[in-house]
């Protein structure tokens, strides 16, 4: 029999009633970065699962695990002291409320876009807010991750036989690039198996996710019903394949379905930095695509700009490429 407050939570965050015994899953690839065939790994990854992970990154522990200690010390604060930093609108801090469209989790999280041409009042407000300390460790990891994403959107662009390898980091290292860094905290919950970040893809080009050693991360595989367990590793990162890689590879390379489901016991902390492209920039298959593989494109002309207002328009769950595909 489940307690009132149990049932409350339920209702709230749908608790995976299906199948609560969801695989452990071991085939996750690993590309290591200085792996001769790195690029060759990292595209056949991205085509069997749209996600990946990457060891021998050059990352240093401590810088990861800084920001860690950092962001935790920030979630350990009061509620009311938490909440000077929100409402996310959309950077600041969230709890339990995702996006504006009636999704929730079991989750409190940072949000800040991190590209000081484009960085919003309430990102500017929430560095300032904190200490020194915290400014430093989130411009710090910031840093490294985008030298990490980068480095794989370039893997990628050799893997596809792409004669200009920066066609796709170039966007994320532009000063106007409309990237950002989440810092998601889910606290555990005995009952387990809560809904802490809904089923969603990533609107952006790709994620670099780190996470502490709590496991929560699923994957959908290509079969579009199957839900996989991605055994945590602190160490390394984590690719998830984006929407725009989709729409730049015409489909060649698809994101893919993730969520995450709240531990029985332990805290989990997971920072994902979100590679975007400008907000003006054009999201079309690359011509180079279309001229090897002799293909039409498969989507409408768009801005990121147009897909960044269409996804924050929708639910968490949505599939919000359906409405820039041609019919
Ligand atoms: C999913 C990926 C990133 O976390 C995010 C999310 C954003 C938000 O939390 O504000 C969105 C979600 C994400 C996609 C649909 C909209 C917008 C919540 C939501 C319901 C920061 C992003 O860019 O898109």
């Amino acid at each position: 029999v489940l307690s009132s407050q149990q049932a409350t939570l339920n209702e709230l965050f749908l608790i995976n009633t299906c199948k609560p015994t969801t695989t452990v899953f071991k085939g996750v690839p690993e590309v290591d970065l200085s792996h001769p065939d790195a690029k060759t790994l990292i595209v056949n990854a991205c085509i069997e699962f749209g996600f990946f992970k990457v060891v021998n990154h050059h990352v240093p522990l401590q810088l990861m695990t800084n920001l860690e200690n950092e962001t935790l010390k920030f979630f350990k604060q009061t509620q009311l002291e938490k909440e000077k930093a929100g409402p996310p609108d959309p950077f600041g801090y969230g709890s339990k409320s995702i996006g504006t469209n009636g999704d929730n989790g079991w989750v409190e999280y940072l949000l800040l876009n991190t590209n000081p041409y484009v960085i919003s009042p309430k990102s500017l407000q929430l560095l300032h807010q904190n200490t020194n300390k915290f400014r430093c460790a989130v411009e710090e990891y910031i840093l490294a991750v985008k030298g990490v994403c980068c480095e794989v959107l370039e893997l990628v662009a050799d893997g596809l036989r792409i004669e200009e390898r920066n066609v796709f980091s170039r966007l994320v290292r532009d000063e106007r690039s409309d990237s950002c860094l989440r810092v998601n905290h889910y606290t555990p919950l005995i009952g387990g198996n809560l809904i802490g970040f809904g089923e969603h893809t990533d609107p952006q080009i790709i994620s670099v996710l780190r996470s502490n050693n709590t496991s929560g991360l699923q994957i959908c595989l290509r079969d579009g019903t199957s839900w996989v367990s991605i055994p945590p590793d602190h160490t390394s990162f984590f690719i998830i394949v984006g929407d725009s890689l989709q729409v730049m590879t015409n489909g060649g390379l698809k994101s893919v379905k993730h969520r995450v489901l709240t531990d029985t016991n332990m805290s989990r902390l997971s920072m994902i930095y979100f590679g975007g492209p400008p907000l003006n920039e054009k999201m079309a298959p690359l011509p180079s695509i279309l001229v090897s593989n002799k293909e039409e494109s498969l989507y409408k002309e768009f801005t990121w700009r147009e897909y960044k207002n269409a996804a924050y328009k929708s639910r968490l769950a949505y599939n919000r490429l359906s409405l820039f595909e041609k019919k």
